[in-house]
């Protein structure tokens, strides 16, 4: 069974309650308060693992809570803290508070932590309330409350394949001709606004899944654009498809976008930029007789020893070759015969 989605109830520990309490020995008239404190109530943290694979396991056990926390005791001896809770998440789980949109938190890497409900404080103790006037306190605290919560976890499929250029060259119009996934698609800058996920089947047997992020521009790293937060998306993608709009109505410079795109890549991190990739001249549809910026392209990616095809992602032309290529790349890549 292969659980993509599941509520998870996580309730927190309560704080234990502070005590009250005097001390009383012989010879020691009036002792003064010793109440301790009481223990914090145990919280309970979400951390990603990448030995786990499902989310089955909550499918079991829905309902998750954390120990209280021992109440204080005299002679000030403070509550035991009540334990604290780890559960273990497949990396590319993302967490959501159920009814409500925002993502809490985004496990993209294994070791990720993320604190879903926080323990109660431990109440304190009347030797905590002791002053120079008041001498005998028999005031204590209680403990904090414990927190529940309704959590959404879902697993999201981990991109083999991200595909990155600039605003408008075509990204998503490309996922979704080759997946089921249906972005936004529009003629102006910034349409996709969140990373799509598609999977493509290259035949019966095999299939990849595929990211379209939002366009980056020149400045990214400076929060330009939408930034290149996004590219976390592409940080364990094995290969990348840069997309490059070739069309002679782009009024764009295709080789300074290609350079413009990896320099801020290399800023973000420079592990990404020297992921295998394939270059894609895209809206071939529209050349005409003006193929000087194909042509540049092409160059450009036999100079960079990358390789290179021309498609038209509106009119579907060249999808299946480029899908094959990146079938065969992802193959020779776990077998390690390229890198
Ligand atoms: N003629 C032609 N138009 C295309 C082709 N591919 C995409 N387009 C058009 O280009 C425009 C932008 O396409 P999108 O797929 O939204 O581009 P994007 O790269 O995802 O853009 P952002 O999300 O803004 O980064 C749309 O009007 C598409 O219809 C193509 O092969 N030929
Ligand atoms: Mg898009």
């Amino acid at each position: 069974m292969f659980v993509d989605q599941v509520k998870v109830i996580l309730r927190s520990g309560k704080g234990g309650n502070g005590c009250v309490s005097f001390r009383r020995e012989k010879r020691v008239p009036r002792g003064g308060p010793n109440g301790g404190r009481g223990g914090d109530g145990g919280s309970i943290y979400l951390i990603s693992d990448q030995n786990i694979n499902s989310l089955v396991y909550f499918r079991f056990h829905p309902i998750n809570k954390a120990k209280r926390g021992a109440h204080g005791e005299g002679g000030n001896r403070q509550g035991k803290r009540g334990e604290d809770l780890y559960l273990r998440v497949p990396v590319g789980t993302i967490i959501r508070e159920e009814d409500k949109e925002e993502i809490l938190f985004d496990f993209l890497q294994p070791g990720e932590e993320f604190l879903a409900v926080k323990g109660g404080k431990g109440g304190r103790g009347n030797a905590f309330f002791k002053s120079s006037t008041h001498q005998a306190p028999r005031s204590s605290e209680e403990g904090g409350e414990e927190t529940e919560k309704d959590f959404i976890l879902e697993l999201k499929l981990i991109a083999d394949v991200g595909i990155i250029g600039f605003p408008n060259v075509g990204k998503s119009t490309l996922i979704s001709k080759i997946s089921a996934a249906k972005p936004a698609i529009a003629d102006y800058p910034f349409t996709t606004l969140i990373p799509n996920l598609g999977v493509v089947d290259v035949d019966e047997f095999k299939s990849f899944v595929i990211a379209d992020i939002p366009g980056l521009i020149e400045g990214a790293h400076l929060g330009h654009g939408l930034g290149i937060k996004f590219l976390k998306h592409v940080e364990r993608t094995k290969i990348l498809v840069h997309l490059i709009d070739v069309s002679p109505y782009s009024e764009r410079e295709p080789i300074e976008d290609f350079h413009t795109v990896m320099k801020e890549i290399e800023v973000f991190n420079s592990q990404i930029a020297k992921r295998y990739q394939i270059i894609a001249a895209n809206k071939t549809d529209l050349l005409g007789k003006k193929k000087e910026r194909l042509d540049e392209v092409r160059e450009l990616a036999k100079k960079k020893g990358l390789p290179f095809f021309a498609i038209s992602a509106l009119k579907g032309e060249g999808l299946q070759e480029l899908i094959y290529a990146i079938s065969e790349t992802l193959n020779l890549l776990k077998e390690k015969k390229v890198s």
